[in-house]
């Protein structure tokens, strides 16, 4: 045996003994126990032809091979000749045999960043072509085809084809230099920035095969509460040599630009955007960091929003602002992503409506390449938020999705919250901005008015914890991110289904329970926090736990209090035409449905409207009743998760199941807290009686208000 096979063999063997600490992700590649399956795939895959030596088609060869070693538990030799069971990696252009074996139109349905799997007889020999036209499509479909095995699905015969919906496919970190992160649970940032450029953290390797498995394609490293120090050539160089690592993955580097840059870091006397000297400097910076990364995606900006410096600064508009830095940026191929997460203190209008109001009237104003970046909803990635409402009225700009992995309203990395259930919900909203089925997914992908610069971004739940994510079922969030922003027409179940076989086992006794506990959790997280509608009404500064009585905040809507309006009459924001009217910034299919009472889904109910709290919901029982049935079924639906994931003992690893378990118990309590606090404090409007057979809470409602937690984790601090 030669010296580096035997050294590979004895990684694996060692590999197979190591804890499951959950940093493998969903690339475990453990041997396929079902030993018919086995037989079946190591007789239809036999050698690898050797792809042609570049990094990207190299990196792809060697996660097939070792993604195959895992797997069947041998090795898949490079063999040049043709055999049965022969596997060719490439493009057309690196092998002459795939462009004589896969049909054109399915390497034209592929586009630019597609594959194409493909089972063919070539020479009398039966093989599996993996290609795409470029590179990075070849890795997609590498990392597709393991999944498929990986998940015990047929790999003959295969004529597959499959490319992006969506082009920017991105996670955000919101990770400071100093190694904090906002709202980060997972421990510290993984860019070790002291570390760099010189000691490359085997980590960043496995960000990057983790992310090119799931397709995203771009990952901004710093946090949007930007520090000016980032675009210094000390901290470029760092951000290269990440960059360095990632390319062969197909991922590109973007960094957050803080505006007044100019003046912190360039000595100028403004950073006013319609200055010729500060449009100078922002050319000659955009020139810097293309000098460093050359194929460096972009900036995304966070302006004139909770402090942050913007062009309003100097009385310019957000198209002002993002044009200077596209007129820097986008002659050397980047993008600028503005993001419309804005309000204004001085406003003091309802804060729903504020980003609209200062977007709607700029739609047209932006250049070329730039992309404007909306949270799924108005406020804040609250367990559930109505669609936002800048979706399908700027036809004439590109607008990016921005959703939240990291669980800043979700339970931080304590709560087991599936969110891709979040994400479809939205994503499906019909925005009626062209007629019926005018979905977000249709704003979002460039199909409702035409747009060909698209995209989708994540903020990461991405720490140095060893599993990654800090809850190994916070790692699905990542998953579906990437799974979404690749096909949005895939289901949360679909996606569920994948992870856990690769993550965890295949076994239906596992599969199907933790599947149905995944797919409920979300309405389970907003039943025991947020029921009805209710939002924002969390611990002040550091969003832990519920409060919803703060009213100390130093602006009102930062307080609990104006977004749930309670009052002797009754509980909601009433954001109709007798109220705020927020609802006129929607299409008035939509704005009529959510705007009648008799119509508005009880899911939104609180969102739009001040309800009676002896109202007479649907299902028969008082608004005061339904809200109490709701935060007890909410705790009481963990309890039941608690059962399920007990159930599963001895079908995976002990480790993990021990980690789920301590943090189901966590969040039982945390969801009785939840909703004792809330049922309590509602009490003191309602003034009515908690229904007959509901438990007692255990504590006053001084109590829950007298706690405080000073370390709660997420905070940050941009030093
Ligand atoms: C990065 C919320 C969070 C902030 C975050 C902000 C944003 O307000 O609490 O920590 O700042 O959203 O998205 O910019």
């Amino acid at each position: 045996m030669k010296k580096t096979a035997f050294f590979f063999f004895f990684f694996l063997s060692f590999c197979s003994l190591c804890a499951e600490d959950g940093y493998r992700l969903w690339l475990r590649y453990d041997k396929i126990s079902d030993n018919a399956l086995l037989q079946q795939y190591s007789s239809q895959l036999s050698s690898l032809l050797p792809a042609a030596s570049t990094p990207t088609l190299q990196t792809a060869q060697q996660e097939l091979q070792s993604g195959l070693q895992g797997l069947l538990g041998k090795q898949i030799p490079l063999q040049p000749a043709l055999a049965n069971g022969s596997i060719i990696l490439g493009t057309p252009a690196t092998s002459s045999l795939i462009a004589s074996v896969v049909p054109a139109r399915q390497l034209a349905a592929a586009g630019a960043e597609g594959f194409v799997l493909q089972t063919a007889v070539s020479s009398g020999k039966n093989v599996t072509v993996i290609t795409g036209n470029k590179e990075a499509g070849v890795l997609y479909g590498v990392f597709y085809f393991l999944r498929l095995l990986q998940t015990h699905q047929s790999i003959r015969p295969l004529a597959f084809t499959s490319a992006p919906k969506i082009g920017l496919r991105l996670l955000n970190h919101w990770d400071n230099l100093n190694r904090s992160v906002e709202r980060g649970y997972a421990g510290i940032s993984i860019w070790d920035w002291h570390k760099l450029p010189d000691y490359l953290d085997r980590r960043y390797t496995d960000y990057a095969r983790a992310n090119a498995s799931i397709g995203i394609n771009g990952t901004v490293l710093t946090n949007v509460n930007a520090n000016a120090l980032t675009l210094t050539k000390d901290y470029l160089v760092k951000a290269a040599a990440l960059a360095h690592v990632f390319r062969p993955y197909g991922i590109k580097v973007y960094l957050t630009a803080r505006f007044s840059a100019p003046i912190e870091i360039g000595k100028l006397k403004t950073a006013d955007p319609l200055d010729p000297a500060v449009q100078q400097w922002w050319k000659q910076k955009a020139d810097e960091i293309y000098s460093y990364i050359p194929d460096f995606g972009g900036l995304l900006v966070k302006a004139n929003s909770e402090g942050q410096p913007g062009p309003q600064n100097y009385g310019r508009t957000h198209a002002d602002g993002a044009n200077m830095l596209a007129d820097a940026i986008t002659p050397h191929g980047g993008v600028v992503i503005w993001r419309a997460f804005v309000y204004s203190n001085e406003t003091p209008d309802d804060r729903f409506k504020q980003a609209y109001n200062e977007f709607k009237p700029l739609d047209g104003k932006f250049r070329k390449g730039v992309l404007v970046q909306v949270k799924n909803g108005p406020i804040d990635f609250q367990p559930r938020e109505p669609f936002h409402p800048l979706f399908g009225a700027m036809p004439a700009t590109p607008l990016m999705m921005e959703y939240q992995l990291t669980q800043e309203y979700l339970g931080f990395a304590t709560h087991l919250v599936y969110e891709a259930p979040l994400f479809t919900e939205v994503l499906q909203a019909d925005t009626y901005a062209k007629g019926k089925r005018s979905e977000v997914a249709s704003a979002i992908d460039g199909t409702l008015e035409g747009h060909s610069l698209t995209g989708m971004a994540g903020v990461a739940n991405i720490g140095n914890d060893r599993n990654w994510c800090g809850h190994p079922f916070a790692q699905a969030n990542w998953y579906a991110l990437g799974r979404l922003a690749w096909d949005h027409d895939l289901s949360a179940a679909q996606i569920a289904e994948e992870w856990i076989r690769q993550t965890f086992a295949n076994q239906p006794a596992f599969v199907g329970p933790v599947k149905a506990m995944m797919l409920s959790s979300r309405e389970t997280m907003v039943n025991y926090m947020t029921p009805l509608g209710l939002h924002h009404i969390m611990g002040y500064g550091h969003h832990y736990g519920p409060a919803p009585w703060y009213n100390q905040a130093p602006r009102a809507d930062w307080n609990p209090v104006y977004f749930h309006k309670a009052d002797s009459l009754g509980l909601g924001f009433d954001r109709t035409a007798a109220g705020s009217n927020a609802l006129a910034q929607y299409k008035d299919e939509v704005a009529r449905l959510y705007g009648n009472l008799q119509t508005c889904p009880e899911a939104f109910l609180l969102w739009f409207h001040h309800v009676p709290w002896n109202y007479k919901m649907k299902s028969g029982r008082t608004l005061w009743e339904e809200l109490c049935y709701k935060y007890y079924t909410g705790a009481d639906s963990v309890k039941q998760m608690r059962q399920t994931w007990n159930g599963m003992k001895g079908l995976i690893d002990e480790e993990r199941f021990a980690q789920v378990n301590m943090l189901l118990g966590i969040q039982e309590k945390e969801a009785i807290w939840w909703r004792n606090a809330c049922v309590l404090y509602f009490q003191t409007f309602s003034r009515m009686p908690l229904p007959a057979g509901y438990e007692k809470p255990d504590q006053s409602l001084e109590y829950y208000q007298s706690l405080r937690f000073p370390y709660a984790p997420g905070i940050g601090g941009n030093l």
